[in-house]
C-alpha cells in the first residue's frame, strides 16, 4: 500500500523545467555557427522541430543530414561537430554568467519547500555538466549545486532522452526505486524518459506547449506562485493553485497506489 509520505525525491529536468533555456540555446548555435563562417541560422520554427533530437551535437548532426547532406561523406564531420559545439557551449556559459535566463516561476520556492521537507533533489538532463553548473551558479547562487545528491547530464550516459537511462541512471545513485520520485520536466521527450514507473509532472514552455502528454500525472502552465497560480492544462491538481510538496505528495500517491 502506497502512503503519503513515500515520496522520497523530486528529479529536475533542466532545460525548459528549470528556466526557459532554449532561446539561449538557439542564439549560442548560430552563434557558433556564423564565428565558423557558416551561413546557417536557426529560427525558433525550425528549432521547434530540431528540438526532437534530444542533445546540441546529435542535433547539429541531424540538421546536416536533413539539409545539408552533402557534408556528410566529410572525413573531419565529427571533429567539425565536436568543435561547433564547444563554441555553442562556452557561448550559452557567457549568456549564463551574463543573467540572461531566470528560473520559471514557482522553481526556487519548490527547491526551499523541498529541502526544508527534507525530499531528496537531483536533476535528469540531457545537456552538458558544465551547462548545469553554468545556469545553477547564476540563478541561484555558487552553493545551489551541492544540493543535488545526484546530477545526471548527457555525458553521463549513452542514450538521451527520450531513452530512460538517465533516470535510471539518477535512481540508481539515489538508490531509490522509481515509485518513490516524482520528476518535473517540460517535453514529452522527458516524460518518455521518466515515465517508466517516475510520476512525472508537466510545466511545458514555448517550444513545448503543443505536445502530447497524456500519461503525466499533472499538466500545468508553470509550477505557480501563492500570488500568482497555475493554470492546470490537464491531469489532476487535487484543488491546488501552485505546485506544493503537499500537491506532489499527492501527485505520487495517485501514480503509485
Ligand atoms: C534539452 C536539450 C538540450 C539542449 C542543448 O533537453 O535537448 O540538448 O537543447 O544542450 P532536456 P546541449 O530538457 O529534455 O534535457 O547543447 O548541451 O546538448
Ligand atoms: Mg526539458
Amino acid at each position: 500500500m502506497t502512503h503519503e509520505g513515500d515520496l522520497r525525491a523530486l528529479l529536475f529536468d533542466v532545460d525548459g523545467t528549470l528556466a526557459d533555456t532554449e532561446e539561449a540555446h538557439r542564439h549560442a548555435f548560430n552563434a557558433a555557427f556564423a564565428a565558423a563562417g557558416l551561413d546557417w541560422s536557426w529560427d525558433r520554427e525550425l528549432y521547434r522541430r530540431l528540438l526532437a533530437v534530444a542533445g546540441g551535437r546529435e542535433r547539429i548532426r541531424h540538421y546536416v543530414a536533413s539539409a545539408h547532406s552533402e557534408l556528410l561523406s566529410r572525413p573531419d564531420l565529427d571533429g567539425r561537430i565536436a568543435a561547433l559545439h564547444a563554441d555553442k557551449t562556452r557561448r550559452y556559459g557567457e549568456m549564463m554568467a551574463a543573467g540572461e535566463v531566470r528560473l520559471r516561476p514557482g522553481v526556487a520556492r519548490l527547491l526551499a519547500e523541498a529541502r526544508d521537507a527534507g525530499l531528496r533533489l537531483a536533476i535528469a538532463t540531457t545537456t552538458s555538466r558544465e551547462n548545469v553548473d553554468a545556469l545553477l551558479a547564476a540563478t541561484l547562487g555558487p552553493e545551489a549545486v551541492g544540493w543535488f545528491e545526484a546530477i545526471g547530464a548527457g555525458e553521463d550516459v549513452p542514450a538521451k532522452k527520450p531513452a530512460p537511462d538517465i533516470y535510471r541512471w539518477v535512481l540508481a545513485r539515489l538508490r531509490l526505486p522509481a515509485q518513490s520520485c516524482l520528476a518535473i520536466e517540460d517535453s514529452v521527450n522527458g516524460l518518455r524518459a521518466a515515465a517508466a514507473g517516475v510520476a512525472v509532472v508537466i510545466a511545458p514552455g514555448f517550444y513545448t506547449a503543443n505536445e502530447d502528454f497524456t500519461g503525466a500525472v499533472a499538466v500545468v502552465s508553470d509550477l505557480g506562485e501563492p500570488d500568482r497560480p497555475f493554470r492546470l492544462l490537464g491531469g489532476d491538481a487535487h484543488g491546488r493553485r501552485w505546485v506544493d510538496v503537499g500537491l506532489l505528495r499527492r501527485c505520487r500517491v495517485r501514480q503509485g497506489g
